[in-house]
């Protein structure tokens, strides 16, 4: 069945039965397929929403998945009512998802708006700082147990450490040979990568409800005053470490190239860019912080790189089972890139923490 009757039927699951026009593929994401699908409203106006293939082979679990973000979606659109919110649709029988063979599909309004992939302006940068603070605290007072780890050890480090040493061992793609460096280099950091992971197993961290994957492109603003509008792609949303959103936003927006760039050699922090996201980032939550959380912010940024670097390098190694890819090295490149960029935070780790410092001061 060709993709447009499917995502018809799809979408008259989830009981839209106006005038199909089309589709449009949405390039968001490494994981999911995402559709833009349009209809014609009775009046002649047109309708969108957003349709997506849960990729199942990363989540397991996707229906418990969808539970966590009915709950989390629902807590936040009561926080701010009147405001934009993300709301996904529902089948006849009230499910939020529509299961056809290994195909996993959900619905949610299209929201007009405006992503970046990579931003300068600091004023946007304070926004989507201020965004990814907000979505912790609104979820503060949010019950931890109601939620289900969706990937479980998804940000425990010696976790993603020992699936890389076993993707070596077995070296399924044949692809070792080309890439001792990079294990190399990956493993004699081990220890500091691994630190928010160890505080977190001692009890020296609060656990948070945490978004997890907090790339820039995962805010929405508003096209014309750039004003934050909401937080999207909640599929990771579990308990968590402040330092897991706060690490994983600066090394996708701070990098001074996409995260895939194939010279590695110009990749790096760009300060300029930490700072306005810090200041945004802890305006909403430095009055929550414990000193432990301070002293680890800038470090959970190395930490987050070193870690995706691990898994997308074994993921390299067993042959592209689990990010998309482009072209056979995506992978490696993307994995060259996350330790060139992981090196050059080392360098600037004092900075980084200096600028954590006085933002926290300021926020106070
Ligand atoms: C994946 O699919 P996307 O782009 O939202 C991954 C993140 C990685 C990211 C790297 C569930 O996110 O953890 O940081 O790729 N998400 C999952 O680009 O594994
Ligand atoms: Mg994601």
């Amino acid at each position: 069945m060709d993709l447009n009757q499917k995502l018809q039927e799809v979408c008259k699951l989830f009981r839209i039965y106006d005038e199909y026009v089309g589709y449009e593929t949405i390039q968001m994401g490494n994981v999911n397929h995402t559709y833009k699908v349009n209809f014609i409203l009775a009046d002649g106006s047109p309708k969108s929403f957003l349709v997506q293939n849960v990729n199942t082979y990363a989540f397991r679990t996707p229906v418990q998945l969808m539970e966590n973000i009915d709950k989390v979606t629902e807590h936040i659109r009561e926080k701010k009512p009147g405001q934009t919110a993300l709301h996904f649709h529902h089948t006849a029988d009230r499910k939020t998802y529509v299961i056809d063979g290994d195909n996993f599909w959900r619905m949610t309004n299209y929201i007009r708006s405006t992503t970046y992939n990579t931003l300068l302006d600091p004023q946007i940068l304070r926004n989507a700082g201020m965004a990814f603070g907000e979505f912790q605290t609104q979820l503060a007072d949010f019950d931890i147990t109601q939620l289900y780890e969706t990937i479980p050890n998804f940000h425990n480090t010696r976790k993603r450490y020992e699936k890389l040493l076993s993707s070596v061992q077995e070296d399924k793609a044949g692809r070792v040979k080309e890439v001792r460096e990079e294990i190399d280099w990956l493993l004699s950091v081990q220890d500091l990568a691994c630190t928010l992971t160890d505080l977190n197993n001692a009890g020296q961290l609060p656990l948070r409800v945490t978004h997890n994957d907090t790339k820039i492109n995962n805010v929405l603003f508003d096209s014309e005053t750039n004003r934050a509008l909401v937080v999207i792609d909640l599929d990771t949303v579990m308990p968590g470490l402040m330092g897991h959103d706060f690490g994983d936003a600066i090394r996708f927006a701070a990098n001074f190239v996409e995260e895939d760039c194939p010279e590695p050699e110009k990749a790096g922090v760009n300060l300029d860019v930490f700072r306005a996201f810090a200041e945004g980032f802890l305006s909403t939550t430095a009055k929550t912080m414990t000193e432990k959380e301070v002293e680890t912010l800038a470090l959970s940024c190395f930490v987050l790189t070193a870690e995706l670097a691990t898994r997308f390098l074994a993921d390299y190694l067993d042959g592209d089972l689990y990010f998309k890819t482009n072209y056979p090295e995506h992978n490696l490149v993307r994995t060259r890139c996350q330790i060139a960029l992981a090196k050059d935070m080392l360098k600037k780790m004092d900075e980084m923490e200096k600028i954590v410092r006085d933002c926290v001061e300021k926020a106070k």
